[in-house]
């Protein structure tokens, strides 16, 4: 165990996805390929090496893309004015443009982000299509209410209404984690709703949202609907957040920069929505099936390499089974196969980058030194951002793997007996993201997801959020909802009319 599966990235991927890469596409502005702006290297995290470049956008292009979506969301033949039919007909049909295209985009998302390619296309890519057709259908109806005020208003007869406006112009920053989904998880409500929008993709993973753009050319999105502009954060990113004509902020991202935009957000009462980090907890009851739940535990924080949000991360199970549970994930961890996201036999592809590996490392190195490892712990792969699937247990309770999200492949293991305490761990976590739970007995089970403060509790379910459920967290996760109505509701204004008929 330990070996990486064969390599065969640069053989495997698509000739139209090497294309769009090679064509080194540019911001893609007012309904135009803009090539401006320094230059950033695109690296390979399955083998180091160079894949392409980016350009950067500085304030000056940022300004162009916020101008052309702020004309596009206040001009005369606007996104808004459109009208809702045809902004359905149009969601729906680039959610056909980006199913069609499934075999590019998800090469796109396995050579630069290391999700293996199955995955990116069975996964990313298809929950990508149905959260575009999921809010087509909202357009049309996009409804108010009529309120009966007269007798409050001392007599007289009154029409009085409400009306929900789409929020204006949208800056979307998107992580790298999972681009084209959690970009979808925005860009989507917002153009349904009648917003216009810049996104700005991660640095490392851009080419997938470019593709994007690509997409919503093809199919006849309106110039300046939809924008996008790469480069770094702390320079586009911040170009965005300084950019007068931005209406709301629609992030997803670490803690750390999303306090920094909810304060850029507070200058100019700007919307804001944050979905944030989490570490998030699987609890196992003693009920629970152990040897049946083991593979989905550990898939639920080994997938994407444990980049994932929801990551279920942080078991914690019962004394009277935790130690059955440790064996039974350990032996299906060691079976997991580690290399290119182009072979088949790939589990777990590389983690995303080079900070990202030396981050989840120190991790790694702590919990060897501090802990027990009871699977993997593997970081000396001769190339490629390559760590394997590791199990720690029996850490100290300040320890940093506890309590910090890792965003790697590891997952640690704690024990607990009392219900009261183990509520207590939870609910004074500083994030609140999302919870999973494990056993048998269901009025249990709902009397402790009652009492668990998360945005989420999945129950004997790994987590993952489906389009039709708003996800966001509590604490330090977030402020306001992705999906569902509620992912609709924070890209809408709602106006009141009172008018006096008599
Ligand atoms: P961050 O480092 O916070 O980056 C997120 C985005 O913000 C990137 O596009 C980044 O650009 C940009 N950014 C960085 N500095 C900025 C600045 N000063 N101004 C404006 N934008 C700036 O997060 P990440 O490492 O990409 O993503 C991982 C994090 O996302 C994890 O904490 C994970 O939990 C969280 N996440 C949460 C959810 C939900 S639903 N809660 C879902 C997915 C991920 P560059 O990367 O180009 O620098």
């Amino acid at each position: 165990m330990g070996n990486l599966t064969k390599n065969t990235a640069r053989e495997s991927i698509s000739r139209d996805a090497l294309q769009f890469i090679q064509s080194e596409k540019g911001h893609y502005i007012n309904g135009d390929w803009v090539h401006a702006g320094s230059r950033l290297d695109i690296i390979d995290p399955s083998t180091e090496e160079l894949l392409g470049r980016l350009y950067e956008a500085d304030q000056s292009i940022v300004d162009d893309a916020v101008s052309a979506a702020r004309r596009a969301f206040d001009g005369d033949t606007t996104w808004r004015k459109i009208g809702p039919h045809e902004r359905e007909r149009l969601l729906h049909k680039l959610a056909d443009a980006i199913e069609a295209d499934s075999e590019v985009l998800s090469d796109l998302i396995a050579v630069e982000l290391g999700l293996p390619k199955q995955a990116a296309l069975h996964f990313e890519v298809a929950k990508t299509v149905q959260t575009f057709r999921y809010y087509a259908g909202f357009p049309t109806k996009i409804a108010g209410q009529t309120l009966d005020i007269g007798p409050e208003m001392g007599g007289g007869e009154f029409f009085s209404y409400t009306t929900h406006e789409p929020v204006g112009v949208v800056a979307a920053i998107i992580p790298w984690n999972a681009p084209l989904l959690v970009g979808a998880w925005k860009i989507a409500p917002a153009l349904a709703a009648g917003c216009t929008v810049v996104v700005k993709p991660a640095e490392d993973v851009s080419l997938v949202l470019l593709r994007l753009a690509k997409l919503a050319e093809d199919v006849g999105i309106p110039k300046g609907v939809f924008n996008v502009v790469t480069g770094r954060g702390s320079i586009t990113g911040q170009a965005l957040l300084d950019s007068e004509g931005v209406d709301k902020f629609a992030f997803t991202g670490s803690t750390a920069i999303g306090k920094h935009i909810y304060r850029a957000a507070a200058d100019r009462i700007v919307r804001i929505s944050l979905e944030l980090g989490g570490k998030n907890p699987a609890v196992v009851l003693e009920d629970a099936d152990v040897s049946a739940i083991a593979p989905a535990l550990c898939m639920a924080a080994f997938a994407n390499s444990g980049q994932i949000c929801v990551s279920g991360s942080k078991v914690i199970a019962h004394k009277a089974i935790a130690g059955k549970l440790a064996t039974a994930m350990a032996e299906f961890c060691e079976k997991l196969k580690v290399g290119s996201p182009f072979s088949q036999e790939t589990v777990i592809g590389p983690v995303c980058s080079k900070v990202q590996f030396d981050k989840v490392s120190s991790f790694i190195t702590e919990g060897k030194q501090s802990g027990r490892v009871l699977s993997g712990g593997k970081i000396d792969y001769p190339k490629g951002y390559f760590i394997q699937p590791t199990i720690v247990c029996d850490l100290p309770a300040d320890s940093r793997l506890l309590h910090e999200e890792i965003f790697g492949p590891v997952i640690t293991i704690e024990t607990w007996e009392n219900e009261e305490d183990l509520l207590q761990t939870i609910n004074s976590s500083k994030f609140g993201l999302c919870a999973s739970l494990w056993g048998d007995n269901h009025g249990r089970l709902q009397r402790i997801a009652k009492r668990i403060r998360t945005g989420t509790v999945f129950i004997n379910t790994p987590a993952f959020p489906p389009v039709s459920m708003p996800t966001g967290g509590f604490r330090e996760s977030g402020v306001g909802r992705d999906l569902g109505a509620k992912g609709l509701e924070g890209f809408l204004e709602v106006k009141s009319v009172i008018a006096r008929i008599n």
